[in-house]
């Protein structure tokens, strides 16, 4: 398993286009490959947002975000889904089969690679049930998956392209804590070695990362382990506490 996708945000500054004021405000940290990295704030904090610019879909205005020491403005568009894997907040699919949607970011997997991601992702038994299985047609405001599979079929198009950055955005609020505990169990092995940056809600997810960043405003306002958090920092306190 390569060991790679380091995430450093150095001194971060970013607004959206004609906004007033800034959403993200001198964010500086440091994501390391093989850890676990959950990102927690209230809404509006800008959870969101720190992902958008790790894939690129904005620039900062100040500041740079590297992935492996390299600037992620000097990636290009083919590159960058090699390399960061986002599964966003509100999961989308492209219309055309599951199986096109699956191999999105790695058009040469095979259908074993498929299905295994679909394991790992809690989606291989509804896909199975459909009568074309992999090749079930799909639409962007299709009907015939539900808001919960479309989740998971955004989770294995992740697995998929093996990227080295993994980023998950509350992907995981919404589902039964059953299905979530298999989901992550499965999701420690078939993403190990890379940078794992999770946006949560859910305290058992918290805190089994390595490294928990407090987001309050648009800044990071702590860092730690769940049990130094809890210790040191009151907006970590009052987010798990309520
Ligand atoms: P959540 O998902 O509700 O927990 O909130 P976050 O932490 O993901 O917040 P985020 O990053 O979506 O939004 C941070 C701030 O930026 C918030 O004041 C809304 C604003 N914002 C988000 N997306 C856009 C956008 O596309 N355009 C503009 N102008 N503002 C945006
Ligand atoms: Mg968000």
């Amino acid at each position: 398993v390569p060991t790679a996708g380091r995430v450093e945000f150095r001194d971060v500054t970013f607004g959206y286009p004609g906004a007033e004021r800034p959403v993200l405000d001198g964010v500086s940290f440091v994501a390391e490959p093989g850890q676990t990295t959950a990102i927690i704030g209230s809404t509006g904090a800008g959870k969101t947002t720190l992902l958008s610019l790790v894939s690129r879909q904005y620039d900062p205005q100040q500041g740079s975000v590297a992935i492996d020491g390299v600037s992620v403005s000097d990636l290009g568009r083919h590159e960058m889904a090699s390399v960061v894997g986002l599964i966003p907040q509100k999961p989308y699919l492209f219309s055309g089969t599951i199986g096109s949607n699956l191999r999105f970011g790695r058009p040469e997997a095979t259908d074993a690679e498929l299905w295994e991601a679909l394991r790992v992702a809690q989606g291989a038994d509804f896909v199975r049930e459909k009568t074309h299985g992999l090749d079930e047609r799909v639409s962007q405001g299709g009907t015939n998956v539900s808001g919960g599979q479309r989740q998971r079929l955004c989770i294995a198009r992740a697995l998929v392209a093996r990227p080295r950055v993994y980023l998950f955005d509350d992907s995981f609020s919404a589902l039964d804590v059953a299905t979530d505990a298999r989901l992550r169990e499965g999701l420690g092995e078939a993403t190990a070695g890379a940078t794992v940056i999770i946006v949560a809600q859910r305290v058992s997810t918290i805190r089994s990362a390595d490294q928990i960043l407090v987001m309050d405003g648009g800044a990071v306002v702590g860092r730690g382990t769940h049990d130094e958090l809890l210790e040191s920092n009151e907006t970590y306190r009052e987010i798990v506490e309520s």
